[in-house]
């Protein structure tokens, strides 16, 4: 069975990669010709990892013509997520079954609502990658991919496979939750590294902000069903705080180079979330408004 991968960035490629090396078929998905005709002309893509750089030869084609799929990796951005599974609708074979890798939540939901035919898999990711350039990949951080089924199903007798090919995926009975943790600590710390331009490790200097963002979130949390969550939550901030100290979060990364963030699939999410459970959030909220406007002001989009 192929492995399709719609989504060619960092961790899209990382995880062709490793397949492909693991002698599994894969074959990536690319949005048009352009882009194809781009890809072959490199001859693959390339891995640099542990100092060492490898060329991988897989097989590309477009997304919208080719065979029926029936195992697909979704790894593109929360906001680009409906509209590339859209591209693909027409190929999915009944039954077929997808790994959603984005972060934050909302997408995820809104993709297998489109795809009521479709097992649809999310996936929660501590690893690192970026694009170095395009097809041309920096494996940045050792991690842990945690992967479940919203839906209580077992787990796919595939998991063994990716396993085996190198991918640190671990099955969840319960994936909201890992989801929810991601997301509350991404709420607790991104924001404030872009409002106040610092590394993660700086907001060891706000505690007072850092600790009623927590207040709030575990208020979510604990409002969502997630009780251990939202009791450790704000250890788990500051642990993440100190052993990140010398990095610059993802949305500040993504601020700092001009690139759209996933602010509606974080903090949006958790607002909105927050109106469904009439819960007031107000040091959220405002965190919220104070950030689409940070975006706005540099001419970035603010959902
Ligand atoms: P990325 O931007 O590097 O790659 C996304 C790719 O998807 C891009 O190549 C883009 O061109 C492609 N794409 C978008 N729409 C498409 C379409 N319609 N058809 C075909 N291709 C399309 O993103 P990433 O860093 O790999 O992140 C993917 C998700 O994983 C995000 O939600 C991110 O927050 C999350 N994540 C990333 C990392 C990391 O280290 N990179 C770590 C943990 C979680
Ligand atoms: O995931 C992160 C990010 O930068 O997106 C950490 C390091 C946990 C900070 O929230």
């Amino acid at each position: 069975m192929i492995w399709y991968i719609l989504g060619a960035g960092s961790l899209g490629s990382l995880w062709a990669a490793r397949l492909s090396r693991a002698g599994l078929p894969v074959r990536l998905l690319l949005r048009d010709r352009q882009r194809l005709n781009a890809y072959r002309a490199l001859g693959g893509i390339t891995l640099a990892e542990d100092g060492r750089e490898s060329l991988y030869p897989i097989p590309a084609e477009t997304a919208a013509q080719g065979a029926q799929i029936h195992r697909l990796l979704l790894a593109c951005k929360a906001y680009d997520a409906e509209a590339a599974a859209a591209s693909v609708a027409a190929r999915l074979a009944p039954g077929a079954e997808l790994i959603l890798l984005q972060n934050g939540l909302g997408s995820q939901q809104a993709v297998a609502a489109h795809l009521p035919r479709a097992r649809c898999l999310y996936a929660s990711s501590t690893e690192g990658a970026f694009r170095a350039a395009d097809y041309r990949v920096v494996f940045a951080g050792r991690g842990e991919t945690w992967l479940g089924d919203e839906l209580g199903g077992p787990a796919p007798g595939w998991l063994a496979e990716l396993q085996g090919a190198g991918i640190p995926l671990q099955w969840s009975g319960n994936i909201l939750e890992r989801l929810w943790r991601k997301l509350a600590l991404n709420c607790a710390i991104n924001p404030l590294t872009v409002l106040h331009q610092c590394r993660n490790g700086e907001l060891a200097a706000h505690p007072a902000e850092v600790a009623g963002l927590c207040d709030e979130l575990g208020q979510l949390l604990h409002a969502s069903g997630f009780d251990s969550a939202a009791r450790e939550l704000q250890d788990d901030v500051e642990r993440v705080i100190a052993a990140t100290a010398a990095n610059y979060s993802s949305m500040y990364q993504d601020v700092a180079n001009g690139r759209r963030s996933e602010i509606a699939y974080l903090l949006g999410h958790a607002c909105r979330e927050g109106d469904r459970l009439r819960l007031s959030l107000p040091l959220l909220r405002a965190l919220h408004e104070r950030l689409r406007a940070y975006l706005q002001a540099r001419g970035l989009p603010d959902t």
